[in-house]
């Protein structure tokens, strides 16, 4: 397993990345970030202004480490647990927030679940609910890009669990036949929803399925920013280079539920999590920066308190933005109007129009 750093924070082996300092904070500071979204996302849900949402505690350095490896040229075919990487390339929370309202500012037009981020100008696909789809996606993208001669190239985000899909087979198959510019980045966090690991697969590891589809595999540990950004830069390079796919599985812990709607307490140990939280690859980070001498309190402070900053003031706008109107639920299906759904569109909007009514009783679906 590829390791920059033990769980205190000490310096294993040699990293160009380890005497960069400018990057070292760089990678702290957008990790702090996806940490105080992620929390702030849990509160709105739990204040109910929100429907949904997938913290990714524990999985910080997993998205801003290979985030900050990629170019904003190369595309992201995410999955609905690295909303980081979306804030890395945006650089501003807002963006997300109006996913998450579904206001008239958001690009999917509050169409789609919160966390389902999609982004064109960003070169952000938009997330997809079923599992292990984006990594088929990102395949006939890279072959479309090598057809295209587009020096671009296509990162996937997925889980453990959607290892076990038809797409991460048809996909990395497909990916080592036509030797595509695809990374496939597994956050392997241990459990699938309640599924862990153990009943996903029998395999030694995630990393060595790639032998199977004659690919570059390796495993690093996803609780190490340094180990990430190493590995996914050479597997950028490598696919830049015309040298072919590669698997990356990046070994960490979900900290946080599955979703705003999942309990772990049901099928974990407290003591499993306990054990998970002191490796945690914010403290770890911060641990090797003060050995540094490149961290201070009050740097982490003013960081904290800007980032907090810029989360109240995006919650606040997408908060009094206004929300899209019902009927616009119809538009964008067919380039011309269609009798049947201009007549769905008409029930609709009055039956909209009773809920608005009797607005105290009606309930979320979710
Ligand atoms: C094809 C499909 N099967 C099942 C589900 C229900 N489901 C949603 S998330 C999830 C767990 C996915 O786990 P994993 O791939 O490990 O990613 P993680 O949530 O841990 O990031 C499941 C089973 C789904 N959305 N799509």
């Amino acid at each position: 397993m590829l390791r920059f750093l033990d769980v205190d924070g000490n310096l294993l082996a040699a990293t160009p990345a380890a005497h960069d300092q400018a990057l070292s904070l760089e990678l702290f500071r957008w990790m702090l970030y996806v940490q105080a979204f992620d929390s702030a996302a849990l509160s709105l849900q739990r204040w109910g202004k929100i429907s949904f949402c997938n913290p990714t505690t524990g999985e910080e350095a997993g998205q801003i480490g290979s985030a900050c490896a990629l170019s904003d040229t190369d595309w992201v075919f995410p999955s609905y647990r690295v909303p980081g990487v979306y804030l890395y390339r945006k650089k501003s929370p807002l963006p997300l927030f109006h996913q998450l309202f579904g206001t008239t500012e958001d690009l999917s037009r509050g169409r789609q679940m919160p966390m389902h981020f999609g982004d064109a100008a960003a070169r952000f696909f938009s997330v997809s609910s079923p599992v292990g789809t984006q990594i088929t996606q990102a395949a006939g993208w890279a072959y479309a890009a090598r057809l295209r001669n587009d020096a671009a190239i296509a990162i996937a985000y997925f889980g453990d669990g959607a290892t076990s899909t038809n797409d991460f087979h048809a996909g990395l198959n497909l990916a080592g036949v036509l030797r595509v510019p695809a990374v496939f980045y597994c956050s392997n966090n241990q459990y699938a929803l309640s599924t862990p690991l153990r009943r996903q697969t029998a395999a030694a590891s995630i990393a060595t399925k790639a032998l199977a589809y004659g690919i570059e595999g390796v495993q690093v540990d996803g609780n190490d920013v340094l180990a990430v950004y190493t590995a996914t830069r050479e597997a950028a390079e490598r696919c830049r280079c015309g040298h072919g796919p590669v698997l990356i599985e990046a070994v960490t812990y979900r900290l946080g539920p599955h979703s705003s709607t999942d309990n772990p307490g049901f099928y974990r140990a407290a003591s499993e999590e306990a054990s998970w939280r002191a490796a945690n690859p914010i403290q770890r980070f911060r641990r090797f920066l003060e050995r540094q001498g490149w961290w201070s309190s009050g740097w982490e402070e003013t960081v904290r308190s800007e980032q907090d900053f810029a989360l109240r003031q995006s919650i606040a706008i997408a908060e009094r933005s206004p929300r899209p109107a019902p009927e616009t639920l119809f538009q964008d299906v067919y380039s011309e109007p269609e009798e049947r759904l201009e007549r769905q569109c008409r029930r609709m909007v009055s039956s909209a129009a009773l809920k608005e009514a009797h607005r105290g009783d009606f309930k979320f679906p979710i």
